[in-house]
């Protein structure tokens, strides 16, 4: 890290050309994230000087100190001199943060707040006093530090702040992370670090980490955060370890992050020495108000429960032949008196003989449509199946207007190749919030943004690896969630640009370079795993395993998915197959159930399609999708020569890894390709197409490479 050049308060001297030239290719860990506050060039500095002569923060809260610090480092930092922060007003360029409650000039401004809620703020060039001002205002002090995250994003920006007229609100209430932590410190596919926290030192030892991870979330408007796995362990809701998750609360709270717990719903048993976990056993019910009443007596803004209930082994209601309304609610009145909330999980698929995976969360969870109480959101995966590279929107969010409906979208890249991949998912997560739900314009977001409590959910990607995670580009996903949890409408390459400005570079032609990379990467991902609507083809959600049968719940076989046979490949979810499209509105369906209206890219999600189907390009399917693997690994083989225009451009620490990592996504994009097109090639019996590069290994190589304990291999093509 650079060592802050510290001068005395009001001395201005212009430190900015000696920060950017020990910038230039210095070591950089990513720890700073997005927010790094290198010192802009002289020029745009000088300009944003004349406007920013003093931070003025009047009152005081925890919140209030956060907004002053971080305004004092930012600017200090991009600036490369020392801010005076004040108390007032005085002269031209005062930056004014606050509240009407907290600075009666805000007061007097009249600014439009009454509109903007608890979390919006506006920002205005005004003139106070007869000087020119910048003044960020809200409602409440978190407000406030938005603003103020706003505003340091425009001067990080390059933005210029002249007749700045801004107002901002999030379009949705919670906007949260999940942790896929265990208790022992371990994540759900995550192998690079531990659990941020550090539960065997809380709550004597709280890192200054816990912080700094707090603060990323409130620059990018993230509210909330799950501490522990959806698959939970019920010795979280000791007061062991109550204690330690009040300590991590009380770092969050300045920066407006409200913790929550996965809860596990047999915990009256487990920890409770109940004999029954019956949602509408009395005892047990009283069991769990009495311990959300310990809880809020600890952490009086806890945010509440999220629950993973009768799936994948998980106890849950079911088990007393009750429904996940009567589970749920049971909760939600143990939380109301306090205003907390229960997060309950539609990812359920019990597996039954010829039911189709793509339809279970919906046949559960749609009669129960209006029996949910009002602190209770139902949190929905974006796809049907899951968290797979494409998959057509979850039908649920098409289907229970009376429920509170949050999506639930996977920062964590499972099974688009961890922190090896340079994959950035906006895109994704704009097609799926975007989505017409029922033929008339409705989409995902606008479903979801209609309910009293509004909400989105992102399983994070953050461990304790120093650069939080693990890929540098991977840091973008967690910055893209939180922006579009604020506002679902903002695009891909705006928020690509944004970040990367902040965080890798300001020179415009590389600027241009990344943002073409972030935007294509996505494509990619989807062209060299699954291309054309093919999903779950894996062996250990990172490797290919389309020969993948033998464990214990079929609907984990690969075979499953895609259904190759002589004829040809893909699952048949129309009428003549599972009929699952049934789930979709009218319109969709219509939509989907029509080979010749089905998009391209979800073709064999919906449909069993001749090997030699003609498709838009006039080639067959079969050609099409052996192109569509080697134009995945020729993007990434290209990416490799963009990224090195960039050397001397990216600090040498990142840009070095970032190589790296796609010499690596190159290896590993050809390993699906050829493991997938001779497998599906057993099948097809049809030569790979001009232009396919022809695979290095067998086809009994490659399966030899990959293990999944438990599994076996499709004897059709031994
Ligand atoms: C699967 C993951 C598993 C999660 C599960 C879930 O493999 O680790 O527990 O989803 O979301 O994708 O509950």
């Amino acid at each position: 890290m650079i060592k802050k050049v510290r001068i005395g308060v009001g001395i201005r001297i212009f430190l900015g050309s000696l920060f950017l030239a020990s910038a230039k290719g210095y070591a950089e860990d990513g720890y700073r994230l997005w927010l790094r506050y290198e010192p802009l060039p002289k020029e745009a500095a000088e300009k944003y000087l004349r406007k920013v002569t003093s931070v003025v923060v009047p009152g005081q809260s925890g919140t209030l100190e956060a907004v002053k610090k971080e305004l004092r480092d930012g600017v200090s930092g991009l600036f490369g001199i020392d801010i005076p922060l004040t108390d007032t007003v005085k002269g031209d360029g005062a930056v004014l943060v606050g509240t009407p409650k907290t600075s009666p000039q805000i007061a007097q401004l009249e600014l439009p707040l009454a509109a903007l809620g608890k979390e919006g703020y506006c920002i205005r060039s005004v003139r106070l006093q007869g000087c020119a001002a910048t003044v960020v205002a809200a409602n409440t002090d978190l407000g406030a530090l938005y603003g103020a995250f706003h505003l340091l994003r425009l001067l990080q920006t390059g933005v210029s702040l002249e007749a700045l007229q801004i107002d901002e609100k999030p379009r949705l209430h919670v906007r949260m992370l999940n942790h896929w932590y265990y208790l022992g410190g371990g994540i759900d596919w995550d192998n690079d670090g531990y659990a941020l926290w550090d539960w065997k030192r809380l709550p004597e030892k709280v890192d200054a980490r816990l912080r700094d991870y707090a603060r990323a979330n409130a620059s990018i408007g993230i509210n909330g955060t799950v501490l522990n796995n959806v698959n939970a362990d019920a010795e979280i809701l000791t007061a062991g370890y109550l204690r330690k998750v009040a300590a991590i609360a009380d770092a969050f709270r300045p920066y407006g992050v409200k913790v929550h717990l996965s809860a596990r719903f047999s915990a009256p048993i487990d920890i409770g020495g109940l004999k029954t976990a019956d949602p509408l056993d009395p005892q047990v019910a009283k069991w769990w108000r009495t311990k959300a009443d310990e809880i809020y007596a600890l952490i009086p803004d806890f945010g509440g429960f999220l629950v993973k209930a009768n799936s994948e082994g998980q106890p849950g209601p079911r088990t007393y032949h009750r429904s996940h309304a009567e589970g749920a609610n049971m909760l939600a009145a143990a939380l109301a008196p306090h205003h907390g909330i229960v997060v309950w999980r539609a990812f359920v698929y019990d597996y039954k003989p010829e039911y189709d995976r793509a339809a279970a969360a919906y046949d559960e969870f749609r009669p129960l449509d209006g029996a949910f109480s009002s602190n209770v959101l139902v949190q929905v995966k974006n796809g049907p199946v899951d968290f797979q590279p494409r998959e057509p929107f979850h039908p649920l969010f098409g289907a229970m207007p009376k429920t509170q409906l949050i999506p639930e979208l996977q920062i964590l890249q499972e099974y688009m190749g961890r922190s090896t991949h340079l994959v950035y998912l906006a895109p994704m997560w704009r097609e799926f919030l975007l989505a017409d739900t029922d033929g008339q314009g409705t989409t995902v977001a606008n479903v979801c943004e209609a309910s009293a409590i509004s909400g989105i959910a992102g399983v994070s990607n953050v461990s304790s690896v120093r650069s939080w995670t693990g890929h540098p580009f991977s840091q973008a996903n967690w910055y893209a969630f939180g922006r579009l949890a604020w506002n679902p409408e903002t695009t891909s390459e705006d928020i690509a640009r944004e970040w990367i400005r902040m965080t890798l570079t300001r020179e415009s032609a590389a600027v241009d370079t990344i943002a073409r990379i972030m935007l294509e990467s996505r494509e990619a991902a989807v062209d060299y795993m699954m291309p054309l609507g093919l999903h779950h083809i894996v062996g250990n959600h990172y490797d290919p395993a389309p020969w993948r049968v033998g464990d214990s719940r079929p609907d984990w076989w690969a075979t499953y998915y895609h259904k190759a046979d002589e004829k040809g490949i893909g699952f048949d979810r129309t009428k003549t197959g599972s009929n699952a499209l049934a789930c979709y509105h009218s319109k969709v369906r219509d939509r989907f159930a029509d080979i010749t209206t089905c998009p391209e890219n979800l073709l064999l999600w919906f449909h069993h399609v001749p090997w030699d189907q003609r498709l838009i390009s006039g080639r067959t399917l079969w050609e099409e999708m052996a192109l569509h693997y080697q134009r995945g690994v020729d993007w990434v083989r290209n990416t490799r020569r963009q990224w090195s225009t960039l050397q001397g451009v990216v600090d040498s620490e990142r840009y070095a890894l970032v190589a790296k990592k796609l010499a690596m996504q190159e290896d590993h994009a050809k390993f699906w390709k050829n493991a997938c097109l001779l497998y599906f090639q057993v099948y097809s019996k049809r030569p790979l197409p001009d232009g396919v590069e022809k695979p290095d290994l067998t086809l009994p190589e490659y399966i030899g490479k990959i293990k999944v304990p438990g599994t076996t291999v499709d004897p059709r093509c031994q």
